[in-house]
């Protein structure tokens, strides 16, 4: 990689040096060169042609960007709200799509037909009320549109309320890790704050003693999310800016020092239903025959790989952050709650460490 970069820096430096040569060479002979710099009708025409080049090859690259790249992108949405925010996006990509295509070929079109021809004049026009009215409603209610229906799907995302006994879950960040706490039977956070955090007493998490709603609390490294329930999380951080991620969900929100943040959605899918996904089950053959050759070559991190719904960091927030990733498991309401059966309670992991 730094091979590559030194080389690309010195073929620019030299580009760069030769380009000057070259002004240099054109300001000493000016008066004599004067005429052959001045483009021809033959000029002008070879760059209209290679502007129609220009857009053919841009159409392929979309082309084949399409063909090529398309399978990295998400899978179908696995909670309830994430279809609606997936068609926002579809939508706001068909049009973008649409007008790119026919505002490209109309550039590099007039580009070739108005290209300068001797003895032709540039006709003097100084406005048209009616084409700037087309072309100023258009994009208006167009984006208008666009944002409206934005606004409202926000709006709709963001209605964090207590409706439907949601499960109320803590995602806790911090160099380099997640940390997520459940409210326990009651289903109720105990407080908790960074000043109270008392590793020697395994209180990770600054969790407030004295609190009875604590104690019941419980503290796990994997998040597990029963299936069609609706879940209020609650972010908070302990050192910088971070940002829980959650992409399978649509769910993005920042965690921020010293405040607590929310986000909130109903998982659709299982984890065992979204494995049995086409895509998925594609993209993990894939990722999977590149580990085998990187196993077959003796490298580490080429074991199989099964496919997990994921948490992910989405802040630059430190020189690990590409690894803060905590696993999610989307089960059915018995296997979850066999599962939060299995867990210790804080009171429990504080009485054990004293
Ligand atoms: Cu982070």
């Amino acid at each position: 990689m730094t091979a590559l970069l030194t080389i690309s820096v010195l073929v620019l430096v030299a580009i760069a040096i030769w380009q000057m040569t070259k002004i240099f060479e054109f300001s000493q002979l000016k008066a004599k060169t004067a005429n052959s710099e001045v483009a021809s009708t033959e000029d002008n025409k070879n760059n209209g042609y290679l502007m129609f080049a220009f857009l053919v090859f841009i159409y392929l690259l979309t082309i084949f960007c399409f063909w090529k790249y398309s399978k990295f992108l998400l899978p179908e949405a696995a909670s309830e709200h994430g279809s609606e925010y997936d068609s926002l996006m579809l939508w706001s990509f068909v049009i973008i799509f649409i007008v790119q295509f026919i505002t490209q070929a109309l550039l590099h079109y007039f580009a070739f037909k108005y290209r300068g021809e001797e003895g032709k004049k540039a006709l003097f026009y100084a406005d048209n009320d009616r084409l700037e009215f087309i072309w100023t409603i258009i994009p208006v209610i167009v984006l208008a549109g666009l944002i409206i229906w934005g606004l409202y799907t926000w709006t709709n995302i963001m209605d964090i309320n207590e409706e439907d006994d949601p499960l109320i879950v803590e995602l806790y960040a911090q160099q380099f890790n997640w940390t997520a706490r459940y409210g326990g039977d009651d289903n109720v956070l105990g407080d908790a704050n960074v000043r109270m955090i008392d590793i020697n007493r395994a209180n990770v998490l600054g969790l407030d003693e004295s609190d009875p709603n604590a104690a019941d609390d419980i503290i796990v490294k994997e998040l597990h999310l029963p299936v069609g329930r609706k879940i209020n999380f609650k972010m908070r951080s302990q050192d910088v800016l971070h940002s829980a991620y959650m992409p399978h969900f649509r769910a993005q929100m920042n965690c921020v020092p010293g405040m607590i943040t929310e986000f909130s959605f109903t998982p659709n899918t299982t984890t065992a239903e979204m494995r049995q996904n086409p895509e998925v089950i594609e993209k993990v053959a894939r990722t999977n025959a590149i580990r085998a050759e990187r196993a077959a070559a003796g490298e580490p991190n080429s074991e199989p790989w099964e496919f997990d719904y994921i948490l992910l960091c989405n802040k630059i927030c430190g020189k690990s952050h590409y690894n803060m990733q905590m696993k999610i498991i989307v089960e059915s309401e018995e296997e979850f709650q066999a599962w939060m059966d299995s867990q210790t309670t804080f009171a429990e992991t504080v009485s054990s460490a004293e």
